[in-house]
């Protein structure tokens, strides 16, 4: 089985860097992106070697073809998994969640899932674990794994738990019915939801405004709102005077000159928009 040594398939996903976005493409068309252990192979390489690259400030993760991802491979990651030693489905699994779930969550660069097409089951879970979200209108959406005999296991209900309101999650996980992309950005599963021959330009747009912006704000204050909502009040209060305190340091020079530019100059008003940062080359 390839997941156990062999090499690594390249073009399973594509990397491409344009003007500090690193667009991610899910790349088995034929098989509508279905995730196969191949596939979590090559996102994490994928992950590591954008993650350390300075090319990329923002990475885009999205689908080939007419498919974000068609969840799972039903057959690779489930019917084939019954011939092997237990210890193989663990480290499919793991390797998984590995990059679905805890490489994406607390990426080292924002995430934007672009979802274009397709997007089901297992494939709610990177979808939630990028911090925004824009799909094509009529993106299809479906937790398709009733419809199958399964539940939506793998972290998929706790990913929806965390975005769609209980009763919107409850119809969809027991119905396993279809929905668009508009009504998903209406329960809030994405940020918007636009024609799908504005998707990209609209991703584009989006990750322009977080290219203008801190890269180590942006990473403070992710990941210090996804932790915060697990911690009580006195704890939050805590953690979050500590990273701040961090951040301080790490990120001093560029607010000492958003300082000046408000206090002293004048030139701009944080409440309207960012300041002119310093260019770093
Ligand atoms: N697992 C394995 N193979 C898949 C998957 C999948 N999740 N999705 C699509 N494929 C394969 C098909 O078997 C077919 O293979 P073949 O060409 O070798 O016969 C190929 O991809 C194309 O798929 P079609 O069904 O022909 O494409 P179509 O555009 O008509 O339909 C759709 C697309 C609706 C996405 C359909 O493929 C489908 O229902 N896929 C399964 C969706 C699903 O329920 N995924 C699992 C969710 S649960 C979970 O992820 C844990
Ligand atoms: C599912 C997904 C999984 C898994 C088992 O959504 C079931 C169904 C994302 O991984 O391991």
């Amino acid at each position: 089985m390839a997941v156990i040594g062999g090499e690594i398939d390249k073009n399973i996903v594509r990397l491409e860097y344009d003007r500090g976005v690193a667009w991610v493409t899910l790349n088995r068309p034929e098989k509508r992106n279905a995730m196969n252990p191949a596939m979590s192979l090559r996102m994490l390489e994928i992950l590591d070697e954008v993650e350390a690259d300075d090319r990329c400030g923002v990475m885009v993760l999205t689908g080939e073809g007419s498919a974000f991802s068609a969840g799972m491979d039903i057959k690779e990651y489930f019917r084939d998994m019954k011939d092997q030693p237990r210890i193989v489905t663990i480290k499919v699994r793991r390797l998984n969640y590995e990059w679905q779930w805890r490489r994406l969550r607390y990426f080292a660069k924002p995430t934007i899932a672009m979802v274009n097409g397709w997007c089901l089951g297992g494939a709610f879970l990177p979808v939630v674990s990028c911090d925004l979200a824009i799909a094509a209108e009529d993106a299809q959406f479906g937790l398709s794994e009733v419809n199958w005999g399964i539940i939506p296991a793998g972290n998929v209900s706790r990913a929806v738990a965390e975005t769609m309101r209980t009763r919107d999650a409850l119809y969809y996980i027991m119905t396993g019915e279809l929905f668009d992309g508009r009504k998903a950005a209406e329960m809030g599963l994405v940020n918007e939801a636009v024609p799908r021959e504005r998707l990209r330009e609209r991703v584009r747009e989006l990750a322009d405004v977080l290219l203008a912006r801190s890269p180590e704000v942006l990473k403070a204050a992710r990941d210090a709102f996804k932790r915060v909502r697990l911690l009580d009040w006195d704890l939050s209060e805590d953690y979050l005077i500590s990273k701040q305190e961090q951040l301080w340091y790490i990120a001093g020079e560029e607010r000492e000159e958003a300082f000046r530019q408000f206090l002293d100059e004048k030139s701009f008003k944080p409440g309207l928009g960012v300041y002119k940062r310093p260019r770093k080359e």
